[in-house]
């Protein structure tokens, strides 16, 4: 996968390339990001890249002409291909508060993609016409307020790149599996048997595979019925997940908590 990234800090998103998986994957060009300075794209005024806002109001404006010549020149260069061929259709994203929620579907259909460029906005937004004339789609990482695009930019890059066949140690690989399962992940425990007074399920320790199983399933519907219900209503469940449900909704009404910290 290519990744391209318009922006004006590209030092910040070139920082992918110091460590963990996407530099893993870097390495072993299973990824390739190349950044542009929208600085360097600039006409007239000579590295000038917002400007006041039509009909008033605080802030600046990013102007649509350095990020159109820089967001043309990069797929101009991307669609060249791996191989040098031509014609390789590059899918253009814009981060923003504005744009549809990125989510792990959304990270496995863009995973699809050969060449994506990541556009970096920053100031009160950017010109409207250059969304209008060269962004595919607009994408927001959440209901929260960042200064630019940047950081939105390396989760999309990190969350596409472990999706990738050989990104992944093997040992990782489950772990967007139990995502996909769109619950929440069970809570997780590793040496010592009591940390702080606090002990570590007993049913982690007895051995019995079949136990333990159930019981992640059951921990994973507890979090997520505590912490994220509006998953529960659209989950694929199993028959025993329904069981477990319901027998949580019960304990919940008369006021146990099916809570692993209930054992302590
Ligand atoms: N999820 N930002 C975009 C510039 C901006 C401001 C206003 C359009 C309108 C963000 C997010 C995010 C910061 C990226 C402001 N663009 N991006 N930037 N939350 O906060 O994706």
């Amino acid at each position: 996968m290519r990744f391209g990234v318009i922006t004006l800090f590209p030092e910040l998103v070139q920082a992918l390339g110091t460590g963990g998986i996407t530099a893993r994957a870097m390495a072993r060009e299973l990824i390739s990001v190349s950044c542009r300075n929208t600085r360097d794209f600039t006409e007239d005024r000579p590295s000038s890249v917002d400007e006041r806002p039509y009909g008033g109001g605080p802030g600046m404006v990013m102007s649509a002409q350095p990020l159109c010549a820089a967001t043309r020149a990069a797929r101009e260069a991307m669609a060249e291909g791996a191989d040098g061929a031509a014609g390789a259709a590059v899918h253009t994203v814009y981060l923003t508060p504005q744009g549809r929620r990125f989510d792990q579907a959304r990270a496995r259909e863009l995973a699809q993609h050969d060449a994506l460029l990541l556009v970096c906005g920053r100031y009160e937004g950017v010109d409207e016409r250059f969304i209008a004339s060269d962004v595919d789609e607009e994408l927001s990482l959440g209901d929260f307020v960042l200064s630019g695009g940047e950081l939105p930019t390396m989760a999309v890059i990190e969350a596409i790149t472990r999706l990738l066949p050989g990104a992944l140690g093997h040992e990782d690989s489950a772990v967007e599996d139990s995502f996909s399962g769109a619950l929440l992940d069970c809570p997780h425990f590793t040496r010592p048997e009591e940390f702080e007074g606090r002990k570590v399920p007993e049913v982690l320790l007895s051995g019995d595979h079949a136990a333990i199983r159930d019981w992640r399933a059951e921990q994973a519907l507890v979090r997520t019925v505590e912490r994220r219900p509006d998953l529960i209503r659209n989950a694929v469940l199993t028959s025993v997940q329904r069981e477990q449900l319901e027998r949580v909704r019960q304990q919940r009404e008369q006021g146990v908590n099916p809570n692993w910290e209930r054992e302590q």
